[in-house]
Parts: structure tokens; sequence; C-alpha cells
């Protein structure tokens, strides 16, 4: 496969003034009708005249009216065009329902839905694919369907027919389209300078009264953008469309949203707090979108962090603002350390922004979006609230209706601030996650903090250059004061010294508050006191996290006892009423086991996954037994008798009331969980009973009867399918993913099922690597079976082999074998070959 890179970008030779396209829908045999005005771009290189397609069945096609004949090649056509402004037509068949890749124009459930980026608008039709090719929009759509949807503003609208305008110019890859039998939800919005909106939410009929919380959350995130960033919304209408058959999350098309249907329908009796959380978030990411992705959007698919890490920045401090910011920190923070330090530390390391890619799909990744995210994160920090509010309006003012690159988006800070960001810039373009190590000294009533950084080579960063890291520092007294409140230390070399004078007591250091940068932290500190008394919430959780790891990582190796002063931290912080009930449920969280198998790979010695699990077992078992009496009142304080709502403070209730059970169970053999299954009026009880019964080993009767319940509720029944994998024991977790590979509801072309069974059994350590291989070996057997179906979800999913190198050699050869032999798979698609060639270097 070809290699694009980003130093080779040349702009396209010809500007597309104006885009009409008219689609006559048939399930087999859509028509495709597009007339395109060019003009030749006089900054651009001299260029052959070249569109991209695939898939597509050329009928006929026309320039200025003329009948011309193409010369068709892989990936689109090239023709012979006049040297002045021409109008170029062309009419295309192509077959949505014979698409299972979910890419382009595709059929879910009967309806018509597209998804462009980022190259699917070249299985449409023919056109320049690419993202500094930006058009005005006008669509017709012919076809016998009661909702014809696109973007922009209705034009007209009759039976069986609608046209669109969108006036606002965009690249292909937000070009949708929509047609069903769906039903509205609908809602309105009045934007600050006083224009009438009109939302709609269109679902199947049946999803009707799962529509209310999006809708509610879709108002929230305009409010807020306008509140927040001064941005308004800017056409009569915006639509979304949620669809079953999806292989992202959802998509921001200009007015023309099209969400997966677990990303946007809600209800208290299917959807747990967690999912109205995640669903509020995308909702807002979607819309934050319309500003920051396509109003400006990207020049080249390099530059995609510009669009994912600002607008993942902005939908987590929307999120924080709506919710508790201190929650939404440490959550971040632990997906971060899972998704995005596996992916740095190991064989797919990339820079936030990448030099090169095979396929884009496989760089929608959590370092180009939460890494992006943290990056613009530690901008912010570094420059002040003042200065990134100027500078990020002057980016608005600036680069309106332009595709943008990271030095403009660099510049307009520059320009604010007057600060050099060429070393700043290194966050963009090195791969792998720094190590910040800091050592203490104190004499003289002065201590002294030196922080030492390196970041270990990789295939992508042979030799990585110091970072500009904002350190965030503060001093706790003896007796729990603050000495000195959070202080921002810029690092910019290797080793660095800083020193705080006039300390007649040695305070214990709290160092990188709020995880002020994506870093490994080394830090000897005294992180019982800092779990008593530390006034940064982060880093007091961040203690107690570093005594479990700590602790953990010694019974691992040594075989020591769980740390007593960690359970009495951990006891003291739970029963604390004082504190928010989800930060106490945070508190009682471990490392994934996946975490400690790093950590212990790290430090020279090799993971035995069951070993791990063990060890985590016999903590929790421990915490249970810390807490033993103190859990009935525990559990008892956090049931919530109000009318459910998905809000922060009854979630934070039922997370810690749920965080009891779990540790309950252990003492009650499950009789608590039992009677929260029977009872419970909403998903969160009911699944996390569940959960815990079929832990306590007494969980069939739940689990038929969730089934018999839920049967014909496709989202929920993604959680059965799930719980069961994640809740198995690692003995039985493939035989148990197997088992339900032969359920007739296993829809396997359905991604979100996929997902269900697939994500759950990699999710589970102990499980997935059993030391037999079978984990393995059947991940590669389904991974072989849906490539040809679906490239996109397929290479997401190889991510699970990431990690392969951490392990005793017996592993890495068992995986080595699966990864081959899906290599080995004849015609295996771009994606998959690109991933696992990667990930096997
Ligand atoms: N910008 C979107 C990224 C995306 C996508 C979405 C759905 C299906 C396939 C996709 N490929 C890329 C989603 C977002 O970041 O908002
Ligand atoms: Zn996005």
């Amino acid at each position: 496969p070809q290699t694009i890179y980003l130093k080779d970008y040349t702009a396209f030779g010809w500007h597309a003034q104006s885009v009409a396209l008219e689609f006559t829908l048939d399930p087999h045999k859509t028509r495709v009708r597009s007339r395109i005005a060019f003009t030749p771009n006089p900054d651009a290189p001299a260029q052959d005249f070249f569109l991209h397609g695939e898939a597509l069945a050329l009928i006929s096609a026309k320039i200025d009216g003329q009948d011309v004949t193409p010369t068709l090649t892989d990936g689109g056509l090239t023709c012979a065009v006049p040297a002045a402004p021409f109008i170029w037509e062309c009419e295309v068949e192509i077959d949505p329902a014979n698409n299972t890749a979910l890419e382009g124009l595709y059929m879910s459930n009967g309806m018509y839905c597209t998804q462009c980026e980022a190259e699917g608008f070249r299985k449409i039709t023919y056109y320049p694919d690419r993202p500094d090719v930006m058009s005005v929009f006008t669509v017709t759509i012919n076809g016998p369907h009661p909702v014809l949807l696109s973007n922009g503003n209705p034009v007209t609208a009759s039976e069986n027919h609608a046209e669109w305008h969108d006036p606002w110019p965009k690249p292909a890859y937000l070009f949708a389209l929509v047609a069903g039998d769906l039903i509205a939800h609908e809602g309105q919005f009045t934007t600050k300078s006083g224009r009438d909106v009109a939302l709609n939410l269109y679902v199947r009929p049946g999803d009707e009264g799962k529509c209310a919380f999006g809708m509610q959350a879709l108002k929230d995130s305009m409010k807020w953008d306008e509140d927040v960033y001064g941005r308004e919304y800017d056409l009569d209408l915006f639509n979304i469309v949620a669809v079953d058959d999806f292989n992202m999350g959802a998509m921001e098309n200009k007015g023309l949203n099209i969400f997966n249907s677990s990303a946007v329908l809600a209800s208290q009796a299917t959807s747990t707090d967690l999912n109205f959380e995640r669903i509020e978030a995308i909702i807002a990411h979607e819309y934050f979108h319309n500003w920051t992705g396509n109003r400006i959007t990207c020049r080249d698919w390099f530059q995609l962090c510009l669009k994912e890490g600002l607008t993942v920045f902005r939908d987590s401090q929307f999120t924080s603002d709506m919710r508790s910011a201190e929650v939404k920190r440490i959550g971040d923070v632990i997906d971060l350390r899972g998704r995005q330090f596996a992916e740095d530390q190991g064989p797919l390391a990339h820079p936030v922004r990448p030099e090169s890619f095979q396929e884009i799909n496989n760089f929608y990744t959590a370092t180009v979006y939460e890494k992006g995210a943290e990056v613009i994160r530690m901008l912010k920090t570094l420059v002040g609230d003042q200065a990134y509010a100027d500078a990020v309006a002057l980016y608005f003012d600036r680069h309106d209706g332009q595709a943008c690159t990271i030095e403009d988006w660099l510049q307009v800070f520059e320009d604010t601030t007057g600060r050099d960001l060429s070393q700043f810039k290194r966050w963009y373009s090195q791969a792998g996650t720094p190590r910040l190590s800091v050592s203490e000294t104190y004499a003289d009533e002065t201590l002294t903090l030196t922080f030492n950084q390196t970041t270990p080579p990789s295939a992508a960063t042979a030799d990585p250059q110091p970072y500009v890291i904002p350190v965030a520092v503060g001093l706790i007294g003896a007796d729990g004061d603050e000495v000195l409140p959070t202080t921002i230390l810029e690092m910019t070399q290797a080793e660095q010294s800083f020193t705080f004078s006039n300390l007649p007591i040695r305070p214990a250091a709290s160092i990188l508050r709020g995880f002020s940068a994506p870093v490994v932290l080394a830090h000897d500190a005294d992180n019982a006191h800092l779990l008593a008394h530390d006034t940064d919430s982060f880093n007091r959780w961040e203690a107690g996290r570093t005594l479990a790891r700590n602790a953990l990582l010694g019974m691992i190796t040594k075989g020591t006892r769980p740390d007593p002063a960690y359970l009495d931290g951990i006891y003291t912080l739970v029963n604390d009423t004082t504190l928010d009930p989800a930060y106490r449920a945070l508190m009682l969280g471990l490392p994934s086991q996946s975490e400690l198998a790093n950590a212990l790979h790290e430090a020279g010695h090799t993971p035995e996954p069951d070993i791990i699990h063990a060890a985590v077992e016999t903590m929790r078992e421990a915490l249970a037994k810390k807490l033993g009496d103190a859990l009935p009142e525990l559990y008892a304080a956090n049931q919530v008798s109000d009318s459910y709502q998905p809000d922060a403070t009854q979630s934070g209730a039922r997370a810690l009331g749920n965080a009891a059970l779990s540790l309950l169970t252990r003492r009650d053999a499950g009789a608590q969980a039992q009677a929260q299954y029977d009872s419970a009026d909403n998903m969160t009880q009911q699944l996390a009973a569940l959960a815990n019964l079929i832990r306590a080993g007494r969980g069939d009767t739940a689990v038929k009867a969730f089934e018999t319940q839920w049967k014909d509720d496709r989202l929920v029944m993604d959680k059965w399918f799930g719980l069961q994998v994640i809740e198995a024991d690692p003995e039985d977790a493939f035989e148990v993913a197997a088992g339900l590979t032969e359920h007739p509801d296993f829809n396997w072309k359905n991604p979100n099922r996929f997902r269900a069974v697939f994500g759950s059994l990699a999710l589970h350590h102990a499980g997935f690597h059993h030391a037999s291989g079978a984990g393995y070996a059947l991940l590669a057997d389904w991974l072989i079976k849906l490539d040809p179906v679906n490239p996109q979800t397929t290479a997401r999913m190889c991510s699970a082999f990431q990690t392969w190198k951490r392990y005793d050699t017996d592993r890495q050869s068992l995986i080595k074998a699966q990864v081959q032999r899906i290599l080995a798979t004849p015609n295996l698609s771009r994606d998959t070959t690109e991933m696992l060639s990667r990930i096997i270097s």
C-alpha cells in the first residue's frame, strides 16, 4: 500500500465553486448526478485533473455539456480539462445495500445514511475528496421515504422529493444524507442574537421515548458554546439522526449530525448513569465541531488534531461545567492512561500530528484525540485563561471559512502572547510519553525540587528532544495546611531545579497537580500524607492511586500483604461524608490490570496476567474486610429515594452505593445484589446488581431474566453480551465469548454487537491473555471474518494486540502467530494490514 506524507502536501489545482448533487435512491442501484463548477486555483502547482472515486459505476461524464471519456484509475479518474473555469457533470450508480463497510452511502435497518469522514465521499461520486476543497452544496433527494434529509436548510420538500441548500462552504467529508421512515423528536433554540433554530432528533419508530435527554444536552451545548466561546449556531435547523450500524460514536456533518444510536438514545430504564454522561459529552462534542472542525476545518488529514484535540478539550470543559470538574478530570486521566499511554508506549506510537499514514482511518486514535486535548490544556495552563480566550477568539476571526494547520493554530497564540512556541510544538511532532522524575532536597529552610525529563525513543521518534512541561506544584505542611498554593513551574530543559524558601518545617510536595501534563511521574512522595491532606483534589486521589499501585506491585513481585497505610487512608476518606460521593467512589477504584501489567513491564518484570488478577482480588478482599461493618451503612446512605435523574448528584450517590455493593457482595454472597436486582427501577442499579450476582457465582437466573426482559432492546442487549464476558472468570472468558457468538442475536456485522463481545474480551486482561492463547485465537478468527465486511472496525479492534511485547516469550509467540495468520489472509484490507504490520514491526 501507498504511504502518504505530510511533507508532500500540495494544494488542489482547482476551486470547487459550487456543487449540485441529485440522488435517486434505490437499495442496489442508487443514481447520483453531480454538477460542479470548477475554477483554476492560481496558487496550486500544475497537475492533472484527478477526482477520487471508489466502488462507483460511471454512467456518463460531461465537461461544459460535452460528453467526455475520463481515464479510470485505481482510486479515481483523470480527465483533460480546459484551462479556464468549467462545469463538470457526471452520473454514477452505487449499491448502498451491499455497502457493509459503513463508509459512503449505506443502509441500516432499511434507512439510508452516510458516513463520509474521512474518505467516504469518494464512494458516493467522483470528487476531489480532500478537506481543503470547500464548496457550497445543493442537494436533491428523490426516494419513497417520509424523511429525506441533507445538510443546511430545506429549500423544498414534497412527497418523495426534497431539496437542501447549505450556504456554508464545506469539505466533502461533512456531507450527509439520510432517508427513511423516521420519527422526529422536536425542539427549539433561540440564539443569543435572537434567531430561532428548529431542532430535531430523528429516530426509528419505537425509540421516541429515548430522545428527551439528548435534546436537552443539545440545547445545553448550544448555550454553553455561546456563553463560554461566544460561538453562535449558523443555520435555521439542526438535525440529529440515530443509526444502529455505525463504526464510531457520531459524526458532525454540517447541520445533520449522524449518531450511533448508543451515543444518543437514553432512558432511565435502559441507560446507565455513565451512558447518560457519555451521551451528553458526545452530543456536545459533535455540536462544538460546528465551529472547531466545520467553520474552520483541516487543510489535510495530518492536521486531524486541529479539530479533534480542540473539540475534545472543549467537550471536557463543558462536562466539567455541567457536572463535577474534579470527577471529570480523574475520569479523563484514567482513560488517558488506559488507552493513550498504552498506544504511546507501544508499536503504534505516533505524534499527535502524524507525519505519514497508509490508511487515515487508523489515525482516529487516543493520541490524536485525547493527547491532542491534553496539549491544548497545557497551552492554556502556560498562557493563562485570558490569553487563551483572546487567542481562540483571534483564531475564529482570522480563519473562519478556511482549511487550517497546526501552524495557524499556534500562530494565534504567538501573536496574542508574544511567546515563541517552537519548543512547545514538539508536543505535536514527537511520539512517546515523557517520564518526569523529581527529587527533593531540604536545607536551610529551602526546598529544592529537581526535575528530570526523558522520553524513550520509538520507531516514530528516534531522538526525542525536551518538552516544555507545565508542572503544577503545591506544598502541604505537616498539619495538612497549604504552605504554597498551586504554582505553575515551566520546565524547558532535560534537567531543571526550582527552589522554595522560607519553609521552617519541611512540607510535602504535591507535584503535577490536576495532572498538568501527560507524563509518567516518578516521585517518592509522602502519599499517605497527601491522601489525607492534599488540597488539590486530583492529587489527593492520585496519592491513593499511587499507594494502591505500589501495594499491588509489591504483592505481585514480592508477595507482600496489602498496604495498611493505603487501607487506612481509603477507610477514612470513603467514610468522610463531607466529600462528594462520586469522588469517594473513585477512591475505591483500583488501577486496571492492564495498567499494572504496564507498570510491571516498565519496572523490568514480566507481567503474569493470572498473578495480577489474583493480587487485585486479594486487594479487593482486603478493602471489603477493612470497610467491613461500615459497608451496609455506606450502601444504605447512598440509595437515592428521589425520582430518577441522571445528574451528577444522583449518579455520584449511585456510583458510591454500587462501589459499596461490590465489596458487600464479598461479605453477603450476593444477598444485597439480589435485592437490588429485584427492586431496581433504573439500568444503573439493575446492571450493577447483575454484575455482582455473576461475580458471586449466582447470576444464572438473573442473566436469563435480563435477556427475557430486554431481548427486543438492541442497546440493552449489547450490555448483556458485554457484561457476561467482562465478569467471566479468567479461565472461562474466551469460552463465554465463543458461546455468545453462537447466540441467535449475535449479529456480528453490527459494530456495537461485535464490540460488545470482542471489545469486552480484549478488556478482560487475564481472560484475553490466558496462557492457552485461546483468547488470541478466537479474536483472530473473528477479525479474519469481519475484515472483508468492515475493515474499519476490524482494524480498530487489532489494537488489542498492541501490548504483546510486554508479555513472556510464550505469549509473545502465541500473539505473533495469530497476527501473522491474519496478515496472511488473502485480500486483507489496507486498514488491517497497516495496523498489524505496525504492531508486529
Ligand atoms: N469526526 C468524527 C470522526 C470519524 C467518524 C465518525 C463516525 C464513523 C466513522 C468516522 N471516521 C471518523 C467523529 C468525531 O470525532 O466527532
Ligand atoms: Zn470529533
